[in-house]
């Protein structure tokens, strides 16, 4: 039943139906999250040991970030160039830390973006303290020079004890360290030379939920070149089946956005627990020349059938030149 009704989404996409839409950031399940809007919001940055930080890091420096108003993903966003010889990471403030055991089966997101001329180096790269544990993670790449999106899964899954090379997490320290967090630490340092800068956006401690997550293969396109997608994942993280109603759409220069696909209004969209899929990659359509050059978005949202409440939401933007 859901893939017939996921086929009868896709239907719907062909028939790119035309729709008026405007998008909001969602803060629906969210627990806690910094989008950089005003200010720094509390992140610091903290120098830990290089190669290998500890468990628990012992702090050999704090340092505060550049605040910047506009380039973030989008907005306002931090950076900070390389201090010193040691590794720094950032250091999450308090409403992301202390009893977040709701975020069990959840999601913690951030996007990172690292500029210079170094050599990469491997260290821990996402450390949670807590309850008298240190679990660590490893990212599946590192970020690019323009920020990349990581969605890191708040069970027990790839997570490890004390070092990047430790032994598998289980799911009762996931739970512990979620119960008392102490420390989260993002690593925004990954070349060895002095001359690096690594910014970061959007951390986001999410709850269980409903997922939609698009990732774009570049921010920017031009004539002929395919508007491509490299990740599109529909996601329920909850123990129970979850009805959404769905949206898909396209911002196009101009106050018009372009419905690509809705389904769900009455109920009948329903994820099964558990469901994890990525329907990516594919190509969305060629630039051509006729297409006006400007801001696109490719965006989804999913609500609650019956309270339209938001449950998830993913904005992407990117320039046609
Ligand atoms: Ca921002
Ligand atoms: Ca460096």
């Amino acid at each position: 039943m859901f893939i017939r009704r996921f086929g009868g989404f896709w239907l719907v996409l062909g028939l790119g139906l035309v729709s008026i839409l405007t998008p909001g950031r969602s803060e629906a399940e969210v627990l806690a999250q910094s989008t950089f809007d005003t200010d720094s919001d509390g992140w610091v940055v903290k120098d830990l040991a290089y190669t290998s930080p500890g468990a628990p890091p012992v702090p050999l420096g704090t340092f505060n970030p550049t605040y910047h108003g506009t380039g973030g993903n989008p907005g306002g966003y931090l950076s900070l160039s390389d201090p010193t010889g040691n590794t720094w990471f950032w250091n999450a403030p308090s409403k992301f830390l202390g009893n977040k055991q709701a975020a069990y089966g959840g999601t913690l997101s951030f996007d990172l973006a690292v500029t210079g001329a170094g050599t990469p180096f491997d260290e821990e790269d996402v450390i949670l303290v807590g309850g008298g544990l240190t679990l660590v993670f490893t990212l599946p790449a590192r970020p690019g020079t323009t920020f990349t999106s990581y969605h890191l899964p708040l069970t027990e899954a790839g997570w490890k004890r004390n070092t990047r090379a430790g032994v598998a997490a289980t799911p009762s320290e996931m739970t512990t360290v979620l119960g008392a967090l102490t420390n989260i630490y993002i690593r925004g340092e990954y070349l060895l030379s002095l001359d690096d800068v690594g910014s970061i956006d959007n951390i986001v401690l999410d709850a269980p939920g409903a997922v939609c997550d698009i990732q774009l293969g570049q921010s920017s396109f031009q004539n002929g070149e395919q508007i491509s997608i490299q990740v599109f994942r529909l996601g329920n993280q909850k123990l129970t089946p979850l009805a959404i109603e769905f949206k898909l759409w396209l911002e196009v220069p101009g106050p018009v956005a372009v419905g690509l696909g809705q389904s769900g209004a009455d109920g009948s969209f329903v994820l099964p627990a558990g469901f994890n899929q990525n329907f990516g990659p594919f190509n969305l359509f060629a630039v051509a020349p006729t297409m006006p050059r400007g801001s696109y978005a490719f965006n989804c949202r999913m609500l609650n059938p019956v309270t339209g409440a938001l449950m998830a939401e993913d904005i992407n933007s990117f320039e046609i030149h």
